[in-house]
């Protein structure tokens, strides 16, 4: 299987990766499905990255993205952020790289045109529209960080549940999408929409779709090939052109 995909990256004029959480899962990154654990097992993720989730529990939200901040900020990128970066760099043009990971293991690995459709977990934002007092300087210690004059609270620059994606990013991707002859989706469930639906288009669209995953998913129905492996392990296999 592996020799097909190989032959088949090679002939690609223009290629599109999609990534999941199951991409960092190398890194010592818990899978955004499997990474509810000890104190957050009471809780699933969809429960928890919504607006109304932090509105209604500011500090609990606040504390679970600190706690998967200081996860990432031990970890690094993987032979599989590499192979993709490395790929890129030799091949100019010839890749766009979508993840829905918000850990920014893609970036720290030379992905530097990552499309990120889920936002950044380093990040923070306002939850309110920021009023004249919300600079940087009024910014108080706290869980979370909040305006010290006005009270607004700082905010995970991530896309939650019922947010709609950054339409640059999301525009981006399904311009990509809508040109690419082959689609590679890797360490993904394939269970959140919008992301997931760019790969129905891709193969809506006659491009090949493979997946790679060591665990069935959603979107195998529509794939070419299954390689059923780890990502670390078999990017860099897939990616040596
Ligand atoms: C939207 C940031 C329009 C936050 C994330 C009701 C109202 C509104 C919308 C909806 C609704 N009901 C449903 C929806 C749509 C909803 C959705 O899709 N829900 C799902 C749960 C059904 N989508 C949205 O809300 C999106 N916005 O639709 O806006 C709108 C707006 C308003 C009103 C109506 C419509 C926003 C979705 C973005 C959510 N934010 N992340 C944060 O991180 O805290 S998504 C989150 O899930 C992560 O980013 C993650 O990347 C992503 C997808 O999960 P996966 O990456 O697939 O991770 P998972 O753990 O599931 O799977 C890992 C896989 O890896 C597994 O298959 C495993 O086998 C594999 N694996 C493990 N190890 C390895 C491996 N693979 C390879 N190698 C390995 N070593």
């Amino acid at each position: 299987m592996t020799g097909l995909v190989r032959q088949w990256i090679a002939e690609a004029k223009h290629l599109v990766v999609l990534t999941g959480a199951g991409m960092s899962a190398e890194s010592g990154v818990p899978t955004f499905r499997d990474a509810m654990t000890g104190l957050w097992s009471q809780f699933s993720p969809e429960e928890l990255a919504t607006e109304q989730a932090f509105r209604a529990h500011p500090q609990r939200v606040w504390d679970w993205y600190a706690s998967r901040r200081e996860a990432v900020a031990l970890v690094g990128p993987n032979a599989g952020h590499i192979a993709l970066a490395e790929f890129h760099s030799r091949h100019p043009g010839r890749l766009t790289l979508i993840t829905q990971n918000v850990d920014g293991l893609h970036q720290r690995a030379g992905s530097a045109h990552t499309i990120a459709l889920h936002g950044a977990l380093g990040e923070d934002r306002w939850l309110d529209a920021p009023l004249g007092c919300c600079t940087p300087d009024s910014i108080e210690p706290g869980r979370p960080l909040r305006c010290k004059v006005c009270g607004n609270l700082r905010r995970p620059a991530v896309v939650w549940f019922g947010e709609h994606l950054p339409a640059a990013a999301l525009e981006a991707a399904e311009v990509a999408v809508q040109r690419c002859d082959l689609m590679l989706v890797v360490g993904t469930s394939g269970v959140v929409y919008p992301a997931a639906g760019l790969v129905l288009s891709a193969h809506q669209r006659g491009a090949r779709v493979v997946v790679i995953n060591p665990e069935p998913t959603d979107l195998d129905r529509v794939a070419d090939a299954c390689v059923r492996e780890p990502a670390a392990v078999c990017l860099p296999k897939l990616l040596q052109t």
